[in-house]
């Protein structure tokens, strides 16, 4: 047991995961959706002809362009293709548990037409709330929401990156209170929403507000009991994130893990997280480019069972155009993700780490209080046999394929807990699942 040794005023608020159902139902997720659509989709990275090779979404802070051309870009906001069911019906699709979406990104536009500011949907030609009908979309397709929300917000004449001056402080104290407005106004108009992503919390200014952060934090909470709040809200006293200065996580789960995935449970010091990835190297919002290496069907689907086999969730983003509609190499990754997981979501959705050592064929997934543990296979070895090692007391009763549940797998004990579970050559070249039913002896 951690002692902690540093007296904080606005440390983390509890020591171990959250026990409660919302949370558990995040945990059994296993894979969701995140959605960065904005303003900065319709320049889609290049502008005035030039390519900005840079993730498209800070688009506006590339120097060649003027910040108030950019912010124009509201006058031209009218996604005519945008079909939220079609969004819906995509990550259901994909087998997405549930999406992430950007509400406000850091250039500050809005896509829900919040009473706080003029750089919204609402004035915009389209005219009408985007956020909304997501949400309702997402829901009948009994998909979770989660709000993305970018504190840093590059429209506001009051957000500053350092307090330096009085005028600053000042300047800054109308944001905070901008920022409250906002986060209130979104949890009072979609209530369904499950949890607030935060973003653009690391600047100087906003790691001095733990207090203000703290309490705000603690408002949200007491209007919707049981809403989800990762890691990058809040600074504690000294302005540390994620993890205070005693080490504990501030949040109810680790948002650290951007484009990259623990590589062993140690890693993930007992937090629950989520894994949030880009399809190319570092591109959220639209980018007509892509340039680089684009991840495959079997790259993600094994990205998800490496994720979920450390405990935690992943979450695919995607970069919706400027018109509304999803570019085709994204639709058909979550057709190929979903074809796979239609068939084997029984080893990702509600699994966990099984506690079984790594092998080399790929990762183990588990379900608390169940006796099966699923081998989620990337590399067939040549001699297409599986090493499986067990713990003291505890042996196979039957190995199975997931997608034929009447075939029963030769298993051979090779010393003791230790075995081979030997298939047959297969005749594609995708990751399938093997699963084993254990006892384990009193
Ligand atoms: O700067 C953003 C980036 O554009 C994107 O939104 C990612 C998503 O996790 N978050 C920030 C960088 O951490």
């Amino acid at each position: 047991v951690k002692t902690d040794t540093i007296p904080l005023k606005h440390g983390a608020h509890r020591i171990d995961k959250r026990t409660d159902s919302v949370m558990a139902k995040w945990r059994g997720y296993g894979l969701g959706q995140f959605i960065h659509w904005g303003l900065y989709a319709i320049p889609g990275g290049e502008w005035n002809g030039k390519t900005y090779n840079g993730a498209a979404e800070w688009i506006r802070s590339w120097n060649g362009i003027p910040k108030s051309t950019y912010d124009s870009l509201i006058y031209k906001f009218n996604p005519t293709k945008f079909n939220p069911e079609s969004w819906a019906k995509t990550a259901k699709q994909m087998g997405a548990k549930y999406v992430t979406i950007t509400t406000k990104h850091h250039d500050g536009f809005c896509l829900w037409p919040s009473k706080y500011t003029k750089y919204t949907v609402a004035n915009s030609p389209y005219k009408k709330d985007i956020i909304g009908p997501l949400v309702n979309a997402y829901n009948k397709e009994g998909i979770d929401v989660i709000l993305y929300f970018s504190i840093m917000d590059w429209n506001q004449p009051g957000w500053r990156y350092e307090i330096k001056t009085k005028e600053d402080s000042i300047a800054f104290e109308g944001f905070k209170k901008f920022t409250r407005n906002q986060l209130l106004e979104l949890l009072n108009k979609y209530p369904t929403a499950k949890g607030l992503w935060f973003d653009g919390t690391w600047d100087k200014s906003w790691v001095k507000q733990a207090a203000f952060a703290d309490e705000l934090e603690k408002e949200m909470r007491a209007l919707r009991p049981g809403l989800i709040i990762g890691s990058r809200f809040r600074p504690d006293d000294f302005g540390k994130r994620h993890n205070d200065s005693n080490g504990r996580l501030m949040g109810d789960y680790e948002q650290g893990w951007e484009r990259k995935i623990p590589n062993k449970i140690e890693d993930v010091h007992g937090n629950d997280w989520d894994c949030v990835m880009t399809v190319p190297e570092n591109q959220w919002g639209y980018n007509k480019a892509w340039n680089g290496h684009i991840k495959t069907v079997n790259e993600l689907i094994e990205m998800t069972a490496k994720c979920v086999s450390l405990g935690g969730n992943f979450v695919l983003n995607f970069g919706p155009k400027g018109d509304g509609s999803i570019r085709k190499e994204e639709i058909d990754l979550a057709a190929g993700i979903g074809n796979w997981m239609r068939v084997n979501n029984e080893a990702i959705y509600n699994c966990q780490y099984a506690g079984l050592e790594k092998q080399d064929w790929g990762y183990f997934t588990g379900k608390t209080g169940s006796n099966k543990v699923y081998m989620i296979i990337f590399n067939v070895p040549v001699s297409g046999a599986f090493r499986v090692k067990l713990p003291a007391k505890t042996s196979i009763t039957t190995a199975s394929l997931l997608e034929q549940p009447n075939t029963t797998l030769k298993v051979e004990e090779i010393s003791e807990n230790q075995y081979f579970i030997h298939t047959s050559a297969r005749a594609d070249n995708k990751p399938f699942v093997i699963v084993l039913d254990l006892n384990k002896k009193a």
